[in-house]
């Protein structure tokens, strides 16, 4: 190589590493997979608190932040465009085995799901349970539509493709990104209905943040996720998921719920009970006519922090109690347990691996 030359590559590379500026065709490929929200939501004008939700394309959404650019090899694919309050398992199906395919093809490194907060921490657990990848998978979203005055979804969109491009994210299952927080899919859930900063991890807290584009990360989740998971989209994609449902307990709660799903043959019952997974008398007695009747249950709570584990007041139903499950996550795990497992014991061991 000529001297000139080659004191020019050398130049380049040195320039680049003291820029932290990548050559474009050495940045990591990120596809940006958009499926609704109020991150693709638009209001009447800045201040106006109602808005239509799930309206801009995910072209778009990129388009609103340039800096995506500096950091990654960026591609669009526009899933659907809903609000996440309107999230359907069949979404869940075509939304995972996009992502497998990208994955499974080398078609990209990372992958950012831009998704409506309502329901982003359920399809977050379901892609965590169902991905047979080690990349990253980042959720994000939005709490204020794009063109609301102080929107976070641009800010969120950048934090989140930093993520899925820095190789200290793989391996730690499906993360979500919202307001510079890291949150591992299994942990977090939405504790405001409108603040920016919306989202916890009750029992865990946050696995990290996200600082100038660099992630920090305080610990790891526990490692029952995609890769050490017992499911994957490849199984699912010819079945129906089983029927599970969620019922609330509170004081003198009524049967009614629990005896029209019997009557309706579900095959789950996730009941968020009172303080440690406890019920009103009535539910009591439809919970125990319906594992008479062959219903899986699984008894969880109500209650934000703790969790139910061993030591439950009376554990007549079932063995089955949800860990540190969310009622609206132990239903997910119960779904996809009723896909392989047919005793309570072995959807009891399973559930243990989240206490
Ligand atoms: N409609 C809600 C949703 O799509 C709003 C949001 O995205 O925050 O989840």
């Amino acid at each position: 190589m000529k001297k000139s030359l080659k004191k020019y590559v050398l130049t380049t590379i040195l320039l680049c590493s003291v820029l932290q500026i990548l050559p474009a065709e050495n940045r990591p490929r990120i596809t940006i997979i958009a499926t609704g929200g109020t991150i693709a939501g638009i209001s009447s004008s800045p201040t106006e608190a109602s808005y239509d939700p799930a309206r801009l394309s995910v072209e778009v959404l990129m388009e609103q932040v340039p800096a995506l650019n500096d950091v990654a090899q960026i591609n669009g694919f526009q899933l659907c465009n809903v609000a996440s309050q309107h999230m359907t398992t069949a979404i869940w199906i075509r939304l995972a085995s996009v992502i497998d395919s990208l994955f499974s093809n080398g078609q990209c490194d990372g992958i950012v799901v831009t998704h409506g907060t309502d329901t982003m921490e359920e399809t977050a657990f379901f892609l965590d349970l169902v991905l047979p990848h080690q990349n990253p998978v980042i959720l994000t979203g939005a709490m204020r539509p794009s063109n609301g005055l102080g929107a976070d979804g641009p800010a969120n969109l950048f934090n989140a493709v930093c993520l899925a491009a820095d190789s200290a994210a793989h391996g730690r299952g499906v993360m979500a990104v919202m307001n510079d927080y890291i949150f591992a899919a299994a942990e977090f859930t939405k504790t405001h209905t409108v603040n920016p900063q919306a989202f916890e991890s009750p029992d865990h807290g946050p696995i990290g943040v996200i600082r100038g584009g660099k992630p920090v990360f305080f610990r790891s989740p526990r490692p029952v996720h995609t890769v050490h998971s017992r499911f994957s989209i490849r199984q699912l994609q010819q079945i129906v998921l089983p029927r599970v449902e969620v019922v609330l307990s509170y004081a003198g709660a009524s049967s009614i719920p629990v005896e029209a799903l019997i009557e309706n043959g579900v095959e789950g019952i996730v009941v968020a009970g009172v303080g440690h997974g406890n019920y009103s008398l009535d539910i009591e007695k439809s919970i125990d006519r319906a594992v008479r009747c062959g219903v899986f249950v699984v008894r969880g709570s109500r209650v934000l922090r703790g969790g139910v584990t061993f030591g439950v007041e009376s554990l007549s139903d079932s063995q089955i109690v949800s860990g540190f499950l969310s009622p609206q996550k132990a239903r997910i795990l119960l779904m996809l347990a009723l896909t392989r497992y047919n005793t309570v014991e072995q959807v009891g061991e399973l559930f243990g691996r989240y206490r």
